[in-house]
């Protein structure tokens, strides 16, 4: 099993839902188990400003799945809650899910680059990763402690937990 990390995001529709409800999809992927999961965060569009604010989250898994694997269950994940892919480059979304960290692996393919590319740069990605994973090492970079450090992560804010979505009857 290798510990991996996944980045949750959205800005259209529902988006604590749609966010809610892809980390249990993620947790019920084959070969692969839900560890934790940070809170919820309201954060300011960053990259392509005139969007609006986003939730954002993080959740560590074990998984035997092989980067490419997981990588195509997610994209799966995407699409079912509506993702469609023809907007800008850093544009609005209803869910965007990443492969921030797996294990130590260095991963620099066409489809795939682990660590994620910019997140040292992306207090969204770091306030959740540092919440449940502060000792955690980015692989070239250092501890996520510390690259939050080095950024303002001010607008950041962390979320109350949901109250429980699933349906009553
Ligand atoms: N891809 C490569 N590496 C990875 C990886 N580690 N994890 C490839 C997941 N996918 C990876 O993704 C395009 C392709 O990237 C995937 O098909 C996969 O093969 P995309 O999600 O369509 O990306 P994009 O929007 O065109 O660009 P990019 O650079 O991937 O966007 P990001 O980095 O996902 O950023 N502001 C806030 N506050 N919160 C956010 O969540 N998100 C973005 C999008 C911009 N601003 C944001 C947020
Ligand atoms: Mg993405």
């Amino acid at each position: 099993m290798t510990r991996a990390f996944i980045g949750l995001g959205s800005n259209l529709g529902d988006s604590r839902l749609a966010v809610a409800q892809a980390a249990r999809r993620i947790g019920a992927l084959p070969n692969t188990r839900l560890v934790r999961s940070s809170s919820h965060y309201l954060t300011p569009p960053w990259g392509l400003h005139e969007q609006p604010a986003f939730i954002n989250s993080v959740v560590e898994i074990d998984t035997s799945l092989d980067p490419r694997a997981l990588l195509d269950e997610l994209l799966r994940i995407e699409r079912d809650a509506g993702r469609v892919r023809d907007g800008a480059r850093w544009g609005p979304r209803a869910l965007d899910l990443d492969i921030l960290l797996y294990g130590e692996d260095i991963i620099c393919a066409a489809a795939l680059r682990v660590p994620h590319p910019y997140l040292a740069q992306r207090a969204f990605v770091l306030a959740p990763l540092a919440e449940i994973a502060s000792e955690c090492v980015v692989p070239g970079q250092g501890r996520v402690a510390d690259l939050l450090a080095r950024i303002d992560a001010g607008e950041c804010r962390r979320l109350e937990s949901l109250p429980e979505t699933e349906p009553s009857a």
